[in-house]
């Protein structure tokens, strides 16, 4: 789209450049509008030959990501509108209402309960065209568009509900009352929460953004393999322009025009603030947006000014009402919308007497009710137009609204953002100025009103939303049979290969993985569904047989010849490639296993996705994402490769992983396991596969995966349960009764096996071996057996799988692990005194491991001497033996604590 042509002279220059311009560039303006005039094309095709000249002779030309500040589609560009604008104003006037109404009286009742309305109504418009206009839930008996709203704006998106009859009056009376025996409305969008309508969680800012770019490559991704079919559905995201300074919402936009994501659409909601203040002051935000995105290669269309304006703007033959908006900042245009038309008048068109002749027939109230683009459905209909039938790549809209629209004297103030309740004479005028049929006394107690459904502008919404084939949003869980007819999960003599052991052959528990996770792929029933994702780690975990075997997606193909074609196993990309290799972001790859993760609400897909990653960077780096992810009962499998503070040798302090698990455990719906050799791992995965996507249960796997080669056990008798439990006892006593119990996970387990073999050889003490597979598993199980028991004391006391398994057991505990000592501390409510732990608290080091073991202390003989150092304060070793013992064993009594060094 060329910017837009004005009449000659065109616009005003500053005035160094004006000194500049002589009679000859005058010409050249002149005879280029006379091209534009007849060929815009053509116009265009003569600039850009102009600029390649001029690169190729050396001129320096200034960039020209930026274009006047004025709407992107001129008027006479514009389709009329389609739709019956008075039923739309009416339709939206109610939903305004009933929003502040829900918001304003949950607020008189319990004060300080929150919610807010400035953010939708600057929205209001430019959700009720897509909503009348736009949104498709359906496309045939395929998934429909997907939107990601501002999640400060829900109140309004509730509002629309309920006018559809979706929700009755009590739902909106609830809002944010969700612990009330009537259900109540969730703060924001919250697929946790509400299940059945929310799909997107949007409100950490940041996080909607970043996930709809991903959501749209994978919707490619799903259609490029054949999985789902290919239709004309978007993903629409609404941005607020404050919420653009995260990181992750324009990180990652560059994706969007590299994979030509013209299935990708950005609403940004530029209403110039924030939540303290103007966003950018003393700049123009939709500048820098403008800026940003065109040189990411995105289709930018910029709402600036309403339809009012454009008679303005046709009577203005000089340059100069263009001009005045380039002079002013954000600042400023905040505060016309702060003030009055009659400050508008003395402070914008005053400056010039061109300009306040141009509105000298308006009044001061029209001058003020000036729309901006974001209000006006005629300019929205046209740039959606534009944004849904833009082919190559994705679309930024860029729309200026004013946030806190129509809220009387809490308009565009700073303060409006968390502006929850109106004044009695505010509701008054807010009523009047979008004419509300409701008396006055109603009015000023902020009651809801909905129309019969049989008046004419429910009709209509209602009419609108079914041309447009049903309500949105509305998330569904729809049965895996519609698309999955043979889909079953593998049962455990499937992964035989894995759990009968290496023979002696020592490998890592990444490489059993990889090695199962080609098999699975490789499966009639679920092989296909398995989505395996890598942010530039492949290598890492040795997947270059997979990358051969399955191939890394590339929507493009491969355009090149590997220059490792000749081997066997060559760098492979495909059109339906089923990897999904991120490059080196984490976020991108998190959000990638969020769309994949989720495919089977939103496309009734079973993904299966397994994310490999440095376990280093991935909860502590994405931790919010993850919580998103939870709440949108994502299912999939976290692998966090290279685990383990000691484990992990070499790469020092920021690689070197001993909290991951600590971190996972805060997350309600995560199920973590730290196994010590692969079939324990095998297990694992089987009963994640049948939970998750046979069960139909709303949680994930987080399993941490290993690089330390060593022989792998086959797997004994009997002990899946225990290992899917969390908890199970590996090795008893060499010889006799144990009278001390050690629990190990993950390689630290040898470590402990090696213990249990010293402490019986040199020291008599004989020791069971246990395996934890998940502190966090049997923690949760204890927690909720004691708070069954307290709950019913009148009942017979019931017992945690942690009681059944250790209250026979005698001796004290020593739990290590290659994690902090907080994971085995979790479980001290239940083994009180009998618990010691070691753990790796601390910063890392790059040593070997032999060194790192000793520095953290869950080496062997740590593990012995801290068995010594205990049985000695019980009573059951000679003090001085065990001081001894602790020489013997090399261990420095005197180090600083690792936890601190
Ligand atoms: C990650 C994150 N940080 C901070 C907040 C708190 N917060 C809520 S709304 C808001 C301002 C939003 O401004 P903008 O994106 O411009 O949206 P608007 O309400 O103006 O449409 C902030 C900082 C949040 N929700 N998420
Ligand atoms: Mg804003």
């Amino acid at each position: 789209m060329t910017p837009m042509l004005m009449d000659a002279p065109t616009a005003k220059l500053d005035e160094a450049t004006k000194q500049d311009f002589t009679a000859e560039v005058q010409e050249w303006l002149e005879a280029f509008d006379q091209v534009v005039k007849a060929d815009e094309a053509h116009a265009a095709d003569i600039l850009g030959a102009l600029r390649q000249r001029a690169g190729e002779v050396g001129v320096a030309v200034p960039g020209t990501l930026t274009t006047p500040y004025c709407n992107t589609i001129r008027p006479e560009q514009e389709v009329p509108y389609p739709g019956d604008r008075s039923m739309e104003r009416r339709v939206e006037a109610l939903i305004r209402w009933n929003a502040m109404a829900m918001v304003h009286s949950q607020n008189k009742k319990d004060a300080g309960i929150g919610g807010h309305i400035s953010t939708y109504s600057s929205l209001a418009t430019l959700l009720e065209v897509g909503f009348n206009h736009f949104f498709h839930a359906k496309y045939g008996n395929e998934p429909g568009d997907f939107i990601y709203f501002q999640g400060h704006a829900s109140p309004g998106v509730y509002a629309r509900a309920f006018l559809e009859g979706r929700f009755d009056e009590s739902r909106l009376k609830n809002f944010r009352h969700e612990l009330r025996a009537e259900p109540g409305l969730s703060s924001y969008p919250h697929p946790w929460l509400m299940p059945e309508f929310w799909n997107f969680p949007t409100v950490s800012m940041g996080i909607g953004p970043l996930n709809a770019i991903y959501q749209a490559r994978f919707m490619r991704y799903l259609e490029n393999r054949h999985l789902i079919a290919k239709t004309d559905r978007k993903v629409w995201a609404f941005v607020g322009d404050g919420e653009s300074d995260e990181v992750d919402t324009l990180g990652a936009i560059s994706l969007g025009a590299r994979e030509q994501l013209d299935n990708l659409i950005f609403v940004v909601n530029c209403n110039l603030q924030r939540l303290d203040g103007p966003v950018r002051g003393n700049k123009r935000i939709i500048d820098e947006l403008e800026g940003v995105f065109r040189g990411a290669g995105w289709n930018v269309i910029k709402v600036i000014w309403g339809s009012d304006w454009d008679e303005l703007f046709a009577k203005d033959k000089t340059g100069l009402l263009l001009q005045r908006m380039s002079e002013c900042v954000d600042g400023d245009f905040q505060n016309y919308k702060a003030k009055d038309g009659a400050y508008l008048r003395e402070n914008f068109f005053g400056k010039y007497p061109e300009l306040l002749e141009l509105v000298k027939d308006k009044s001061d109230t029209e001058l003020g009710l000036l729309h901006r683009g974001g209000h006006d459905p005629a300019k929205i209909y046209n740039a959606y137009k534009e944004a849904v039938e833009h082919t190559g790549g994705p679309t930024v809209i860029l729309a200026k609204t004013v946030k806190g629209y129509g809220l009387g004297s809490a308009q565009a103030r700073n303060a409006t953002h968390s502006e929850k309740k109106l004044a009695d004479d505010a509701l008054a005028g807010f009523v009047k100025r979008f004419d509300i049929p409701i008396p006055e006394k109603a009015a000023k107690d902020g009651t809801f009103y909905r129309p019969e459904p049989s008046a004419p502008e429910l009709q209509y919404m209602q009419a609108r939303r079914a041309e447009l084939g049903g309500y949105l949003p509305q998330r569904s869980t729809p049965p895996l049979a519609d698309r999955a007819p043979d889909f079953k999960a593998p049962a455990l003599d499937f992964f035989k290969t894995w759990t009968a052991g290496s023979n002696g052959r020592a490998i890592s528990t990444t490489m059993g993985f990889v090695n199962m996770l080609n098999a699975l792929m490789k499966d009639k029933a679920v092989g296909k569904w398995i989505v395996p994702i890598v942010p530039d780690e492949g290598r890492t975990f040795g997947l270059e047989s997979s990358i051969k075997q399955v191939g890394i997606y590339a929507a493009e193909g491969q355009k090149y010849t590997p220059h490792d074609a000749d081997i066997f196993l060559s760098y492979r990309e495909n059109k339906d490639g089923q990897i999904l290799e991120e490059g080196i972001t984490e976020a991108g790859a998190m959000a990638s296993f969020t769309a994949a993760g989720t495919a089977y609400s939103n496309y009734g897909v079973p993904s299966i996705p397994f994310y490999m990653y440095y376990s280093m960077f991935g909860f502590q780096r994405i931790g919010d994402m993850a919580w998103a992810f939870a709440d949108s009962r994502g299912r999939g499998f976290l692998m966090g490769g290279t685990a383990g503070r000691t484990t992990m040798l070499g790469e020092g302090l920021q690689h070197q992983d001993g909290h991951s698990i600590v971190l996972s455990s805060t997350v309600p719906t995560c199920v973590t396991y730290d196994p010590a050799f692969v079939y324990e791992l095998a297990v694992v995965v089987q009963d994640g596969i049948r939970r998750m996507y046979e069960a139909s249960e709303n949680v994930f796997f987080y399993i941490t995966m290993y690089n330390e080669d060593y022989a792998q056990p086959p797997m004994p008798e009997g002990c899946a349960e225990g290992i899917v439990k969390g908890l199970y006892k590996l090795k008893s006593a060499i010889s006799g009764e144990a009278t001390v119990q050690l629990f190990g996970s993950g390689p630290i387990l040898n470590e402990v096996l090696r213990a249990q073999q010293m402490l019986a050889e040199h020291y008599k003490v004989q020791a069971d071996v246990w395996s934890v597979t998940s502190y966090t598993e049997v923690r949760r199980d204890a927690l909720a057996v004691e708070r069954w028991n307290r709950l019913h004391p009148a009942e017979p006391e019931r017992k945690s799988y942690l009681s059944t398994m250790i209250d026979a057991t005698n001796g004290p505990i020593i739990a290590a692990s290659d994690y902090m000592k907080s994971l085995p501390d979790g479980l001290s409510p239940w083994l009180g005194s009998r618990l010691v732990t070691l753990g790796t608290d601390g910063f890392g080091r790059s040593d070997n491991r032999v060194h790192l073991r000793r520095h953290f202390e869950v080496s062997a003989e740590s593990i012995v001497g801290a068995t010594l150092s205990r049985l000695a304060r019980d009573g059951k070793f000679k003090p001085k033996d065990a001081q001894k013992a602790l020489v013997e064993l090399g261990l420095n009594t005197e180090a600083g604590d690792p936890a601190r060094a």
